[in-house]
């Protein structure tokens, strides 16, 4: 049977998009609130479409959620117009998810992320509550977004249907049906069309193909949904920090964060000024934060020895660049955030000697089997992002996520936008100061 949860959340979901989106801005449970004597406020009422996407599966945990924040928007801007909801693509097969002795597909977003807050932003729903919604496990039409074949020489938004240059698993069956791994539910769900797009534009540029060429669908996949870029909803913008500021961690996984800062690192909220509110009404300055008092730092190592590797500095170099900071700022903790095998990290505790206490976060099995490499991993960002200094890992968005969390708590940007240099270098270029955008 399925859980009275998502069948009231679902039916939440409709009323709001009934009204639409844009009028719809209440508690969901103000659903429900409708007196006799309410003046009705409906416009005309369109059926909702749902808008599917995923990403190249090369990507990390931490591109994907940038990735989140370009397509959410497009559901924003499409809201505008005609209610759209989207189907949050399940996680699963991260590359860099390498725990093998733990299950880490279909994974729902609630493992990692709060859903009421992501809803604030626009309507979501889980791709089983999509499912639970649908008569039949299908998608309407798929349409996977590639390159031009030709290249191009002056960047110009642009969109074709073209040939595919690669079918990328997607498979015609003698039903007549697409088929396709679609997050590891294959076995049930098909696609009804699968077309290619050659496809140069920023996410908002999409709109008006969804909107007047799929009007007879219900649902629409957009593969390879990196391809739809930030422009206009940039770093730089207040509806890129909307986006990013609505995904604010799941509730279980902060709990934990926040039991180990004060427990190894005394740090609180409230003594350390990071308090949390509900996201759209959080607009906190530069400086409003202090920050627990400890230094964290996040050390990527294994496969960025191989990409970065000049970029970043060896573990026998970090005591020797960290010490200084520790001294300046008077710290004697530090938070460690890394993929390093234990070796290294043990080798760093012992190198910072006896008057500097340094911590990371080891999850029991249990625990690791509950919350998966996503949720430890966010677990780590969101110590980091509660630190007094923090220092980055050169380009690793990882950090850069770190970093964002840290505008949204309102810390001054000189303690957040930093890295270590290589061996070689006392100064290097630091990482750009991606401030907060209200
Ligand atoms: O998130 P991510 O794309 O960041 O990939 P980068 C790094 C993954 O490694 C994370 C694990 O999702 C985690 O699973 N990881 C890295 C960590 N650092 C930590 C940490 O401090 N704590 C924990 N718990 N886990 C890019 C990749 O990674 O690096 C590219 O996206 C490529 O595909 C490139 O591999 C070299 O941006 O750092």
């Amino acid at each position: 049977m399925m859980d009275v949860k998502i069948i009231i959340k679902i039916l939440c979901l409709f009323a709001c998009l009934h009204q639409r989106f844009a009028e719809c801005k209440k508690e969901h449970d103000s659903a429900f609130d409708a007196g006799l004597n309410d003046a009705p406020n409906f416009k005309e009422s369109k059926p909702v479409k749902y808008l599917l996407y995923n990403v190249n599966p090369g990507e990390g945990f931490n591109l994907r959620r940038d990735v989140y924040i370009r397509v959410a928007n497009l559901v924003k801007l499409l809201n505008d117009d005609e209610p759209w909801a989207l189907v949050l693509p399940p996680w699963g097969r991260i590359y860099h998810w390498q725990t093998r002795e733990i299950s880490q597909v279909k994974l729902p977003w609630s493992l990692f992320f709060d859903l009421d807050s992501l809803r604030r932003h626009i309507p979501v729903l889980e791709f089983e509550e999509f499912l639970a919604v649908s008569k039949e496990p299908v998608i309407d039409e798929v349409y996977y977004l590639q390159r031009y074949k030709e290249g191009w020489k002056t960047w110009a938004e642009k969109m074709d249907i073209r040939d595919c240059l690669e079918k990328h698993g997607y498979t015609k069956g003698k039903d007549n049906h697409w088929h396709h791994w679609f997050f590891g539910y294959g076995d049930e769900v098909y696609a009804k069309k699968f077309e290619c797009m050659s496809y140069m534009g920023h996410a908002g540029f999409i709109k008006p193909f969804l909107m007047h060429n799929t009007s007879d669908s219900r649902s629409v996949f957009l593969d390879r949904a990196e391809s739809l870029i930030h422009g206009q909803y940039s770093e730089w913008s207040p509806l890129y920090w909307s986006g990013r500021r609505s995904m604010v961690y799941a509730k279980h996984l902060r709990d934990i964060g926040d039991n180990f800062r004060e427990k190894y690192l005394g740090s609180t909220d409230k003594k350390d000024k990071t308090e949390l509110d509900d996201w759209t009404k959080m607009n906190k300055k530069h400086g409003d934060a202090k920050g627990g008092p400890y230094l964290a730092i996040h050390l990527r190592r294994k496969d960025y020895l191989y990409a970065h590797g000049n970029e970043i500095p060896s573990i026998q170099h970090v005591p020797g660049k960290v010490k200084p900071i520790l001294k300046k700022h008077k710290l004697k903790k530090i938070f460690v955030a890394t993929d390093a095998p234990d070796e290294e990290f043990e080798y760093l505790k012992q190198e910072f000697g006896d008057k500097v206490k340094v911590y990371r976060f080891k999850p029991t099995p249990e625990e690791h089997e509950k919350y998966k490499d996503g949720g430890v991993a966010i677990i780590d960002q969101w110590i980091c992002a509660h630190a007094r200094f923090f220092i980055g890992s050169y380009v690793s968005t990882f950090s850069f996520r770190i970093q964002e969390e840290r505008e949204i708590l309102g810390f001054e940007p000189e303690m957040t936008f930093n890295r270590l240099c290589n061996d070689d270098s006392e100064t290097c270029e630091q990482p750009s100061k991606w401030t907060i955008k209200y």
